[in-house]
């Protein structure tokens, strides 16, 4: 396999065997390089007579571009088993409004949440000038925990996932956004990530899970992965049910931050 397919392959088996993409929970998409496409369509071979699929959306901002996906309703845990059965790549057309199966996706659409992801990618190739490239949605259980007994507030949860391990302000220095239950694959549930996506690279989603972006399948696993982790030593603060003695100022996070060149979120830091 192209090295772009086993380096997605392997973001769906960590997913799976570290607890985020339990059954055919979560789903992924990859916006592929003129590079990657060319090893692709050589390796691969590309099925051009696929038929044109019409999308509910309109990615005038994605046209022409070409997308790794998993598959609606197939499972993280299988994808390494099957790469062909379980991932497509699928590219988007001129008028941004209809796609094309190139390769994979046996007997299956994309995923459930394309339309999600799709416009997640118009947002960010914008915000980020083209760097972020892949979308990731997880289900990490400590964090949706969190959204039982916490705010659904950007400040509470960025404040409280920096605080509770040093390296997280690193991996998100501008927070996180948080959004309230939604419907699964809904419109109202895109168009608001989409909204927290202009300034945030994590989205939590209240009692479901966690949406991520980055540049790399190493820099947006390592998004997630570094959040889930935070909120699991944050949940276990509070089930330990002893007073907090001691934690990381909000000047520590801003050392943090210069330390490395970063920018923090002072808007989210109380003064
Ligand atoms: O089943 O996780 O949000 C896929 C999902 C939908
Ligand atoms: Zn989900």
């Amino acid at each position: 396999m192209p090295k772009v397919i086993d380096d997605f392959v392997r973001m769906c088996s960590d997913g799976y065997r570290l607890g985020f993409n339990e059954a055919n929970g979560g789903n992924a998409s990859y916006r592929m390089t003129e590079e990657e496409t060319d090893i692709c369509k050589n390796e691969l071979g590309f099925d051009r007579k696929s038929p044109l699929v019409k999308m509910n959306t309109e990615v005038k901002a994605l046209a022409g571009e070409y997308f790794i996906t998993t598959g609606a309703g197939r499972l993280m845990r299988n994808v390494e088993l099957d790469p062909e059965g379980s991932l497509g790549i699928v590219q988007i057309d001129e008028a941004g409004s209809s796609y094309r199966i190139l390769w994979g996706l046996k007997d299956a659409g994309p995923t459930s949440e394309f339309e999600t992801h799709l416009l997640s990618h118009c947002v960010r190739k914008e915000a980020s000038h083209g760097q972020d490239r892949v979308m990731y949605h997880l289900h990490p259980e400590s964090l949706i925990a969190m959204t039982y007994i916490s705010p659904l507030e950007d400040e509470f949860f960025s404040r409280a996932i920096w605080r509770s391990m040093t390296e997280a302000v690193m991996v998100i220095p501008e927070g996180i956004g948080v959004l309230k239950w939604l419907v699964p694959g809904s419109s109202d549930l895109a168009r608001m990530t989409c909204k927290k996506l202009e300034d945030y690279r994590a989205v939590v989603w209240a009692h479901h899970g966690l949406f991520v972006t980055g540049s790399s399948f190493d820099d947006a696993f390592g998004r997630a992965h570094t959040i889930e982790k935070s909120a699991s030593i944050y949940m276990k603060i509070l089930s330990s049910g002893r007073e907090i003695l001691q934690d990381i100022s909000d000047d520590s996070l801003k050392k943090i931050c210069d330390k490395l060149g970063l920018k923090i979120n002072e808007e989210l830091l109380n003064g």
